[in-house]
């Protein structure tokens, strides 16, 4: 039996749950996830590793769904809730989803696309009674999650995650965070990402923890939940911790010390997917008494680096290789650096991806011959602990806690009729981390960019748009013809 579903045998009478207000029991998800595989079984045995779309809103049903289809020997697939159709299409037709289950707010969305497709379409609230049927057996190995990320190449690609490797993920941060029975966390995190999946709901379920969730992030809502005294692990990325702050400054000094209060009697903070600033990490620790614990993950990987638990938490420094998790530094040969010297992260363990989705040389290209995944992240380790220094690729931007990729987003600006060519690149940005910003060569000069940004919403989600265009006559080029990103970013200093 899947290891998540057991734990939660054990827990059966545990609140697991609060989503829209209400409690849910242990008992009642293990019971719903059961109901609701049998009814996408139907009158099969096993879903044999379909791929499952999903887009449902955080809480007790996205549960639910999740370990329906795993339950029924299906792959997740969950989608991004704000992207648009001709994302979501993308999606489904590269899994080829063979049942996408939604929120009835999102039906009017995916419904004449899944009919047109002959897609089964499940509407959560629609659903008929099924009798509970013997749900099949699944091994560890089996692929149990499909994840899209940006990377190097213009389209995003699916990272497929088997259960063993979500239990390696799952467990080791179990373990080096040391989640219990008693813990309470909230999830503000979008869960298409192994952020919100992995480490907030999947390690406290995981653990018997009650895990609370919100619908869209909202500082106010957050601060709110919190005075209630009954959430304790909080984690999230650093743009969150910084609007965190912000508004807590927009607060009367006696609403500030009310929320600090409550705030010191947490047990655990912890912050990751973008590199940490120092600042915020100063400034988090005068509200709340907290000193954050950054870690460092991929999508590939799930967590590979942390600060520890116990000792010294330093800012700036990623932390050292969690349990379970081989790492090492290498230079453009792949040969390891020498110590203090800086190289690419790279990574092996059972946490380690199995393949991308239907791309078997891109799945080759990531990995070196003896099997260590290449990250693309270049750190350094100093007195133990491992220091992010940069990217080996200046097409990927970290804006918001999200990975984008600028080939993607040029490729399709390319497409607007206006535009001869253009440049997106990833400028320093305190509360976003990088902010998305465009040069674009308009030859007729007549470009409306906020037109442009429209049109360019409905092709892709709003977290990958540029926020700012520049508009140039050309984009500065080296001598081979190539665009010069590091001159691009240098336009948007001036
Ligand atoms: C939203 N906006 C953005 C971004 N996101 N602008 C720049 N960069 C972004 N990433 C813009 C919207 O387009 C909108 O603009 C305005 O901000 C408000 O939008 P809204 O959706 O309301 O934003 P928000 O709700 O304030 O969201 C901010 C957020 C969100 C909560 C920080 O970006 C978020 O949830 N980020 C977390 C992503 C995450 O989970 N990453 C983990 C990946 P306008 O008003 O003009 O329309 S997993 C990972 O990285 C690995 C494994 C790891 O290590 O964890
Ligand atoms: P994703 O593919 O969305 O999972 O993003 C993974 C990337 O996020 C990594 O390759 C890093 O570049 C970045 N990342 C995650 N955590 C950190 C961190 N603590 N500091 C700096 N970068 C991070």
């Amino acid at each position: 039996m899947l290891e998540i579903i057991s734990n939660a045998i054990s827990y059966t009478n545990k609140k697991a749950i609060i989503s829209n207000g209400v409690d849910y029991s242990y008992a009642q998800l293990l019971e719903a996830s059961e109901q609701f595989a049998s009814l996408l079984l139907e009158t099969d045995a096993d879903l044999h590793e379909a791929r499952i779309g999903f887009m449902v809103d955080p809480g007790f049903d996205y549960v639910k769904v999740q370990w329906a289809i795993w339950r029924a020997g299906g792959i997740t697939v969950p989608m991004c809730l704000t992207h648009p159709l001709p994302s979501l299409q993308y999606v489904i037709e590269d899994t080829e989803a063979s049942i996408i289950v939604v929120s009835p707010q999102y039906e009017a969305l995916l419904k004449d696309l899944t009919a047109e497709k002959n897609i089964r379409l499940i509407v959560l609230g629609d659903e008929n009674n099924v009798a509970p049927k013997t749900l099949p057996d699944i091994d560890a190995k089996r692929s149990a999650m499909i994840l899209y990320t940006s990377g190097t190449t213009n389209k995003p690609k699916g990272v497929v995650t088997t259960h063993e490797n979500l239990e390696a993920q799952i467990s080791t941060l179990v373990k080096a965070w040391e989640w219990s029975q008693n813990d309470h966390t909230i999830c503000v995190l979008p869960l298409h990402h192994v952020h919100g999946i992995v480490n907030v709901v999947s390690s406290s379920l995981w653990s018997g923890a009650v895990c609370e969730f919100i619908n869209g992030f909202s500082a106010e809502h957050i601060f709110q939940l919190f005075q209630k005294g009954a959430i304790n692990v909080f984690m999230a990325v650093p743009t969150i911790y910084f609007k965190l702050i912000t508004y807590w400054e927009s607060l009367t000094e006696a609403q500030q010390q009310s929320m600090t209060e409550c705030m010191s009697k947490f047990r655990l903070m912890v912050c990751g997917s973008a590199a940490l600033p120092v600042s915020v990490m100063e400034r988090w620790k005068n509200i709340s008494g907290h000193v954050l614990l950054e870690r460092y993950g991929m999508t590939e990987i799930g967590m590979a680096i942390s600060n520890p638990y116990h000792e010294e938490r330093r800012a700036g420094y990623i932390g050292k290789p969690l349990e379970g998790v081989d790492v090492k530094l290498v230079n453009e040969e792949y040969h390891e650096v020498k110590p203090g010297e800086s190289g690419e992260i790279l990574v092996r363990g059972k946490n380690v991806f199995k393949e991308y989705w239907r791309k078997p040389e891109a799945t080759a290209k990531e990995f070196t011959a003896d099997g260590w995944f290449k990250t693309g992240d270049v750190a350094i380790v100093e007195d133990g602990y491992y220091r992010i220094m940069g990217r080996n690729s200046v097409d990927i931007i970290k804006s918001g806690g999200y990975k984008i990729s600028a080939l993607e987003i040029e490729e399709e600006l390319r497409k607007y009729e206006l535009i001869t060519d253009c440049a997106v690149v990833g400028i320093p940005n305190d509360e976003w981390g990088e902010l998305i910003v465009s040069a674009i060569v308009d030859k007729d000069e007549n470009i409306n960019t906020d037109e442009l940004n429209k049109w360019l919403r409905e092709k892709m989600a709003a977290y990958k748009t540029p926020r700012k265009y520049l508009i140039v006559d050309e984009l500065p080029r080296n001598a081979m013809g190539k665009v010069t990103k590091n001159d691009v970013k240098k336009l948007f200093e001036s």
